[in-house]
């Protein structure tokens, strides 16, 4: 409701006066998911940079000690900075991999995508159709996925198995995360079989709309609501399982194929009370803030990449002809230095985590929490362009992990499979050869840390007072992995990563027209207008390779083994 009445007011006092009326008379956590998606999609807020949601609602970014210690700090009026420690305990090997989960950066991409590509958008209501939205949730975590078992290399650990609704759940989760109000969030143990959810879904109903839905991928097709067949064996056939799979309101047949992933989401979160018994509130993987830090996030959406896989499979791989970009070779592929990737310490306000009267005076309360960072790096990439003009030309950059956990080479399908997307980029290449060099925090991919609340009414008060103007733009689409986060850690004595470039004919590739070397766009973004690049996320490593030779014989395509570095200290 309060997102309608904000997205249809019309003019700027009509939109502030709307959010700062419901402000003081609406639940906090409605509120800020109203605003928070209203700035993102109405056009009145295009300009407008919302502080960072950890410091908004710091309860989903943190753990409960912390946030006790906040309210220590509050009632006995002690400035503090609190040192957040990430959930578990050394005896669970999962939290090995916890920064990762519980990265208030990557937890902020989580919750920024789904708030631009909400799966409730109606289009008529709206007024306008999100391009690629399927597809865009496919992508966007089927990266966190591969990602994530990246990581999970660089520790040691096997990678995630999906999720079995006819076996037990492996891991369970103290989450030690608790609500503002409503209590801790629930805990699971380990080793529980799935039970049937009071008023949301019985096991064997997810099964059932598991196999519709493979079943479609293996016919090709969906069946609409009138019956009428939906092709889904072409590139766009993604998109459309996408909206199946999530499900949003795209979905041409939800009655039939449901909700598996919002329903499977609800069910995996309510494991800890599935009858209702206890009154327990809602479990982490029912918010977008919370959902990384259960371990089973991970097992529930390898469960679903695999349902996508089994459609990427089932179409014609890539021919030698699809891939060439005739006169056009990548000749070779170095690195500005050494990659390495180290913890770094990051401290933000709690000052929100606690309540403030006008009587109780506020006092300085942060919390410090280690995230992953990485150097700064650039891509030097030779290509020869042998054609007698200058062609606009795609650049796509990925790497995948070399050896698997037991130091077996990955086969080129499977590497491609979890291939890392690190950049997307156009350039014009001019006759003979080219050297180009892009810098890692120019990646498509990724944004930077969007200013502190502080940071930011003081960067306004400063230009209201001296009445120059404010200059936020780099911040105001926060879609995307933090700028720090676009490597996966690494290892101490190197770890292998297998870097693939690919160069395609930018002309062919253009959704939009007027691509040029400066264009640049937010890679999960576009919601407005069409996503500039025609291609399939992922592409050409998005369908199944039966013979490398296909692609690594392509003169514009190149591979190059590099090693990642992590340092303890730095
Ligand atoms: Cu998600």
């Amino acid at each position: 409701m309060l997102y309608d009445v904000l997205e249809h007011s019309t003019d700027w006092d009509t939109f502030a006066g709307n959010a700062a009326f419901f402000r003081v008379r609406m639940n906090e956590g409605e509120f800020v998911y109203a605003i928070y998606a209203a700035v993102v999609h109405s056009h009145l807020t295009e300009h407008v940079v919302l502080p960072p949601l950890y410091e908004v609602t710091p309860h989903l970014f943190t753990n409960s000690e912390a946030i006790q210690a906040a309210y220590k700090a509050k009632m006995t009026q002690t400035a503090v900075t609190i040192k957040s420690q990430f959930t578990g305990s050394k005896s669970n090997p999962e939290q090995r991999v916890a920064y990762f989960g519980e990265d208030i950066g990557m937890n902020t991409h989580h919750v920024t995508w789904h708030l631009e590509f909400p799966f409730w958008w109606d289009d008529a209501h709206e007024d306008h159709h999100i391009d690629r939205k399927g597809e865009s949730f496919f992508w966007v975590h089927h990266q966190l996925t591969v990602r994530f078992d990246a990581e999970r290399l660089s520790k040691y650990l096997d990678p995630v198995d999906e999720l079995h609704w006819d076996n037990v759940i492996y891991e369970g989760f103290a989450p030690h995360t608790m609500y503002k109000y409503g209590g801790y969030f629930p805990s699971r143990p380990d080793n529980v079989n799935f039970e049937d959810v009071d008023g949301v879904a019985r096991v064997r109903d997810m099964l059932i709309l598991e196999s519709r839905i493979r079943d479609a991928i293996a016919h090709g097709y969906f069946t609409g609501r009138d019956g009428s067949v939906i092709s889904i064996r072409d590139a766009h056939g993604i998109d459309i399982l996408g909206d199946v799979i999530e499900s949003s309101t795209y979905s041409p047949n939800p009655e039939y194929y449901g909700s598996l992933h919002n329903t499977a989401h609800v069910m995996l979160g309510r494991q800890g009370d599935p009858h209702g018994k206890f009154a327990l509130p809602p479990g982490v993987l029912e918010h977008f803030e919370t959902a990384t830090r259960d371990p089973a996030f991970f097992r529930l959406h390898k469960y679903m990449d695999n349902i996508f896989r089994e459609h990427k499979d089932s179409l014609t791989p890539y021919t030698k002809e699809d891939l060439e970009f005739s006169g056009v070779s990548v000749e070779g592929i170095t690195f500005s230095n050494r990659l390495e990737t180290h913890f770094e310490e990051f401290e933000y306000s709690l000052v929100n985590a606690v309540d403030d009267t006008t009587e109780v005076k506020d006092v300085p309360i942060s919390a410090t929490v280690d995230r992953l960072t990485h150097n700064d790096f650039t891509h030097k990439i030779d290509v020869a362009n042998n054609n007698d003009h200058e062609v606009l030309a795609t650049v796509r950059i990925f790497a995948w992990p070399k050896y698997d956990n037991n130091h077996v080479e990955f086969s080129f399908n499977e590497g491609r499979w979890n291939a890392i997307e690190m950049d997307k980029f156009w350039v014009k290449l001019g006759g003979g050869s080219n050297h180009i060099t892009r810098s890692s925090k120019l990646s498509a991919l990724t944004v930077p840390d969007v200013p502190s609340s502080q940071t930011l009414i003081d960067k306004a008060n400063e230009a209201l007072t001296s009445g120059s103007e404010l200059h936020l733009e780099e911040y105001h689409s926060s879609l995307g992995l933090p700028n720090r986060f676009l490597l996966p850690k690494g290892k101490t004595e190197g770890m292998d990563f297998h870097v693939v470039v690919f160069v395609s004919d930018g002309a062919t590739d253009a959704a939009v027209s007027g691509l040029h070397e400066s264009t640049t766009f937010n890679h999960y973004g576009c919601y407005d207008g069409n996503y500039p690049d025609k291609k399939p996320h992922g592409y050409p490593l998005d369908r199944r390779v039966d013979d490398e030779r296909i692609i690594t014989g392509v003169s514009n395509f190149k591979a190059v083994d590099v090693k990642v570095y992590h340092t303890e200290e730095h």
